[in-house]
């Protein structure tokens, strides 16, 4: 106990002086990577001080009254005055300064955080249960990371595709809530290179905490490049290397519903998937089922046809259109999330699963003489897709 008091006594002294742990950190703030991070844990400190300060001379005083108050002989046993004007005077107008201070302060960091600057990269973040989409103006889109320039104002344009969430980057000192039916903006500057984690800040269902996202800081120079090589990623894959692409940067938006290795999530597993397509064998909601489905209309779910394709993509992008026996109505469009060449690579993906994921569900690295040109910063670890299918009831 003492020894942690020691502790906070000494880390509080390191982060109020300025001193800093590593990049910026204090004892209670991670690393400050926004122009606006120093400032925000300024009047952090400022207030906590303050707080430090009236809690040690209150405590000394009611100990020191305490004792010097007590009940004795000899002591004077007078009514106490009901009234010091000046004492009073005091005591209401020192707080009302300091609060007036705290007041400006907040209210000019809230405002200036409020105004987007008008050279600001714009950047539309899509929140869905539970993941997040990234567009760039470019076209290039990502998921569950974004690739940001350092040095330059940024404006997350955010909408919700079902419930609420909040974008929150702990380490710019950033936070707002992602509303469905309505846009909110959140903006700050980066200054240093580097990953940054980006999380939901506000409870949105069972897989809430994986809802994650990784933030990458680059430099002017490599951020252009990089940028433009993400606008084409998947168009300049070969069709051999798609599937891995899918497995490993498309699956991970998928992994909190279905899982590959077979297991039951929030959503059907994507083992066996592609035959139980063929084969017809599920079951709606309606009442129908995907044999008989096969037989009607003009083809479009017959598996000799391109109907497992078909049936697969309807899923994806039309999620509500068939509602599968067992499930709720719980999965997010893709539409507009992803591009139809994305698409196409999750259906190779789901046609062969075995080439891409190990039977425990884990990811099968993709052999050498696939990858593509040398990735830069942001793509060169590959995400781990879940295993869990990140349901922990389960
Ligand atoms: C929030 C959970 C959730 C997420 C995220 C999600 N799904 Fe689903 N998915 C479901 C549920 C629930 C069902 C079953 C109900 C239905 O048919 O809509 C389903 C059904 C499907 C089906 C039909 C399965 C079958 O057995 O007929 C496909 C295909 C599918 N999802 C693909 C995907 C892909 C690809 C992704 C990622 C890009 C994804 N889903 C993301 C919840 C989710
Ligand atoms: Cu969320």
């Amino acid at each position: 106990m003492i020894t942690l008091v020691a502790d906070i006594i000494q880390a509080e002294a390191l982060g109020t002086l300025g001193a800093t742990l590593a990049g910026g950190a204090t004892y209670w703030m991670p690393e400050q990577a926004s122009e606006v991070a120093p400032k925000i844990d300024w009047l952090f400190e400022f207030i906590n001080v303050i707080c430090y300060i009236f809690f040690g001379a209150i405590l000394i005083l009611t100990v020191g009254f305490s004792i010097a108050y007590r009940r004795r002989k000899r002591v004077h046993q007078d009514k106490s005055a009901t009234h010091h004007t000046a004492l009073e005077v005091t005591w209401t107008i020192v707080p009302l300064l300091i609060v007036i201070v705290m007041f400006y302060m907040g209210m000019t960091g809230y405002m200036y955080l409020d105004t987007v600057p008008e050279n600001a990269y714009e950047v539309r973040v899509n929140g869905q249960v539970w993941s997040w989409t990234f567009q760039h103006p470019n076209g290039a889109v990502e998921g569950n990371q974004v690739t940001l320039p350092m040095d330059r104002p940024v404006q997350f344009i955010m909408t919700s595709s079902d419930v609420l969430h909040a974008v929150f980057i702990p380490a710019f000192r950033v936070k707002n809530d992602v509303v469905p039916g309505r846009y909110r903006t959140l903006w700050f500057t980066a200054t240093k290179p580097g990953e940054y984690q980006l999380m939901c800040a506000e409870y949105c269902g069972k897989g809430h905490s994986d809802m994650l996202a990784r933030v990458f800081v680059l430099p002017e120079e490599e951020f252009q490049i990089e940028i433009a090589r993400l606008a084409q990623e998947y168009m300049d894959l070969p069709t051999e290397a798609l599937g891995y692409y899918a497995a490993d940067k498309l699956y991970p938006r998928c992994a909190s519903c279905h899982t590959v290795n077979g297991d039951p999530g929030t959503g059907p597993s994507f083992k066996g998937l592609w035959e139980r397509t063929q084969a017809g064998e599920q079951k709606f909601t309606n009442g129908a089922t995907l044999s008989q489905l096969q037989k009607q209309g003009d083809g479009f779910y017959d598996p000799a046809m391109g109907g497992v394709q078909n049936y697969l993509r309807e899923s994806i992008l039309y999620p509500q259109k068939l509602i599968n026996e067992g499930y709720g109505p719980v999965m997010p469009s893709f539409k507009g999330q992803l591009k139809e060449r994305q698409v196409d690579a999750l259906i190779m993906m789901i046609r062969e699963l075995e080439t891409y994921f190990e039977p425990d569900g884990s990811f099968k690295p993709q052999p050498e003489n696939t990858t593509p040109a040398e990735g830069a910063a942001g793509t060169e670890e590959a995400t781990t897709p879940k295993q869990d299918g990140g349901s922990p009831e389960a």
